[in-house]
């Protein structure tokens, strides 16, 4: 996609974020605390089919089946999370700002055209995965959206580095953070509109992104249109969609989404027992590797004769995949699987094996991701009071036969 041809089509008109009407039909996607399954929609603009969580504002996840496709998940079915419903139904393109204010030698206000002209278009592929991702199957329960597998994807991120665009500006001595902030608005006057922050030194690493483009198209009006921000290998959360305001600061963000919200324990993994007190928290940030099957699911038969072929995605979190290893009985013995294309370390990266599975009756399968920084998935659930960073080792039972 030529710049040229972004803004055409970005200016070619507005994208209505209607009022989704009740949805179609229901998908089963069992928790352990319930809901047994849950509505389907296609009610929302530039989506396809998607599994409705919440419609305003909306939360959207992603159908399981989609991540057996391919490695890039498709924007009409990229998973959507919104904090506050005040959402603009339309962006005018012609007017749109973003300002570059704060702690700086010289304020900016970039219309498009000034951010796609004036700085080194770049790529980088990542997955995007929120931080609650799996929550629903957090035991004992926690409050939250109680998301499957599903609110997460990969794409194919076409941007500005933020480091040029700060330059631009030309950063004061004594700067400590950046923060980020979208166009949408709360829902009440006095509420904490949605704001995140990151430290000068990550704003400034050259990897973290504001991107126009997802997958060689603009992006959805609900994945933030016109502008997102991409941080490469931290939680989605950090993220800002519809980004229109960057402030420079010169004392620690005190705001509530970066200070109170999306916390989690100073531990491996984010680990705690419930109901335990004085443990120490500190913002959300890097993620770690996770696994899935995708072509199998609990419960299936498979043929006791032949090779049960197994595949699935994995992804290292803030390292690249080492290896994916997959077992028959529960995770005692590990046999490594086959790795697809590296479409570079933040990214999702398929994997497949073949099983021999001779005898008739269960097998319980568990794959199981480590990352270039060596760090595996853990065999037990991690737990914290607002089940962030679910990365157990999954596993499923396949029923020879
Ligand atoms: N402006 C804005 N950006 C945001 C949010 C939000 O509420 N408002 N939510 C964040 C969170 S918590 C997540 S999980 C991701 C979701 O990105 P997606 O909707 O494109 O999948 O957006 C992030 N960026
Ligand atoms: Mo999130």
């Amino acid at each position: 996609m030529t710049r040229r041809a972004l803004l055409r089509s970005a200016g070619a008109g507005a994208i209505a974020l209607s009022s989704p009407s009740w949805a179609s039909s229901d998908i089963e996607l069992p928790l352990p605390s319930g809901p047994r399954s849950r509505p389907m929609t296609t009610e929302f603009p530039q989506k396809g089919p998607m599994i409705l969580q919440r419609t305003r504002p909306p939360l959207l996840e992603t159908p399981a089946e989609v991540f057996d496709r391919g490695v890039f998940t498709p924007n009409s079915q990229f998973y959507v999370r919104w904090h506050w419903a005040l959402i603009p139904n339309e962006i005018d393109v012609d007017k749109f700002k973003l300002s570059l204010r704060g702690h700086v030698n010289q304020q900016l206000s970039l219309s498009l055209g000034d951010l796609l002209r004036g700085f080194p278009t770049v790529q980088l592929t990542a997955v995007n995965q929120c931080s609650g991702n799996s929550r629903g199957f957090f035991q004992p329960r926690v409050p939250g959206g109680q998301w499957a597998n599903g609110a997460m994807g990969n794409a194919l991120w076409t941007g500005v580095r933020l480091r040029d665009v700060l330059d631009k500006a030309g950063v004061k001595v004594g700067a400590l953070q950046v923060r980020f902030r979208g166009l949408e608005e709360p829902v009440v006057a006095d509420a904490p509109p949605f704001m995140k922050s990151l430290s000068l030194d990550h704003a400034r690493d050259g990897e973290v992104m504001i991107a126009f483009a997802m997958n060689g198209e603009q992006l959805p009006l609900v994945n933030g249109f016109p502008l997102r921000l991409v941080v490469p290998g931290w939680y989605a959360t950090y993220w800002v969609k519809m980004l229109s305001d960057i402030e420079v600061l010169d004392q620690p963000d005190p705001n509530y989404w970066t200070k109170v919200a999306y916390t989690i324990p100073d531990t491996p993994f984010a680990n705690m027992s419930p109901g335990e007190t004085g443990v120490k928290m500190i913002p959300i940030n890097r993620m770690i590797p996770r696994s899935f099957v995708t072509n199998l699911k609990d419960g299936q038969k498979v043929s006791s004769a032949g090779p049960t072929h197994l595949r699935g995605i994995a992804f290292g979190g803030d390292a690249g995949v080492a290896n994916v290893d997959v077992s028959i009985d529960g995770g005692r013995n590990w046999k490594p699987t086959r790795l697809s294309k590296d479409e570079g370390k933040y990214s999702f990266r398929q994997w497949q094996a073949d099983l021999s599975l001779p005898n008739r009756g269960r097998y319980t399968v568990a794959v199981r991701c480590t990352n270039a920084n060596g760090i595996a998935q853990p065999m037990s659930s991690n737990w914290n009071p607002a089940g962030f960073m679910r990365n157990v080792v999954e596993t499923l039972v396949l029923e020879s036969a």
